[in-house]
């Protein structure tokens, strides 16, 4: 038995449970207790706030968590960031009042600041050599500066949105986040096994979400040139179709990829072309 630590509600608790479930690990969330116990593999969930999910991974509480980078930076906690999990993302950064006239990280200097993320907040102040007052808030950090309890805050930043409605604008981003799984260091050989089984159903879901499959009829002259815009796992599938001198052709293309690809496709003459759902891709 394994136990994964994510968080019980809030922005992460929904993708998590889906990336479980496509995993094959069915978690019935109606029935969500502060420990629950999964289908279709051996796993027991703990529900908690994100905040706590570090500490419990690193003491043996739980085994794995979800968290976001975020949180495992603040709480400094002992554990290996095991895979980013492409959901959850957002930056921490600073921000000042729009019309602070703000030129540069000096302007910090003897400032105050206000944060929920005082520890990553005083190393990148450490690292830059500028000496500020950080004032730790939870919560609404962003109306710190119209209430005039900061001058400038360091919190989370997503759309950009809740700055801009607050008057604020960003200026230095200082870390890069998303969801990640993280693991204690001191596993059981049982539960590094099972580990490595769950982490093998997570890559291939991560592998087939930013994926599709793709077929088209072709030309078959004009096969080897399709064969190069889109080199496939190992190579694609090439099959005659019944109408003369015209082949099928199927592949796999990188979502970011598709539209630059299906335009080339089409310029050397592919037809009906069809891009489908991946559901899991192990390689
Ligand atoms: O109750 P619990 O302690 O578990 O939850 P929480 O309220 O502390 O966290 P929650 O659910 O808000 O966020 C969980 C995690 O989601 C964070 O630790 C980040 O890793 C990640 N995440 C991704 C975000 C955002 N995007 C986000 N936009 N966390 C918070 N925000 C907030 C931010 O604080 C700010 O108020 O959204 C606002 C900014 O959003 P934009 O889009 O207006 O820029
Ligand atoms: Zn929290």
């Amino acid at each position: 038995m394994i136990r994964i630590a994510i968080q019980s509600k809030g922005r992460l608790n929904e993708q998590s449970l889906e990336l479980l479930k496509d995993a094959g690990v069915i978690v019935d969330s109606l029935k969500r207790q502060f420990l629950g116990r999964a289908e279709g593999f051996p796993l027991e969930v703990l529900y908690l706030r994100d905040d706590d999910i570090p500490e419990v991974v690193a003491d043996g509480s739980a085994d794995i968590g979800i968290v976001g980078l975020n949180e495992v930076a603040e709480k400094n906690a002992d554990v290996e960031v095991l895979r980013q999990l492409g959901f959850g993302r957002c930056r921490l950064s600073l921000a000042v009042p729009k019309n602070a006239g703000y030129e540069g990280i000096q302007w910090f200097e003897g400032k105050h600041i206000a944060t929920s993320y005082p520890n990553v907040l005083n190393a990148f102040l450490a690292k830059q050599g500028i000496s500020a007052t950080v004032r730790t808030i939870m919560g609404s950090v962003e109306i710190a500066p119209a209430a005039g309890i900061a001058d400038g805050i360091f919190d989370i930043v997503s759309s950009g949105g809740t700055l801009i409605s607050n008057g604020l604008v960003e200026v230095e981003r200082v870390m890069e986040s998303e969801a990640v799984l993280i693991a204690g260091r001191s596993l059981s050989d049982e539960k590094q096994a099972l580990l490595r089984s769950l982490l093998f159903r997570i890559d291939a879901v991560s592998e087939s979400r930013d994926k599709k499959y793709i077929l088209m009829n072709i030309p078959t002259d004009k096969v080897d040139e399709a064969i190069r815009i889109l080199p496939a796992m190992r190579s694609p599938t090439v099959m005659p179709l019944a109408a003369k001198g015209w082949s099928s052709l199927h592949s796999v293309v990188k979502e970011k990829e598709l539209w630059d690809k299906v335009e080339r496709l089409k310029a050397l003459g592919a037809e009906g072309i069809l891009v489908l759902h991946l559901d899991k891709v192990i390689e």
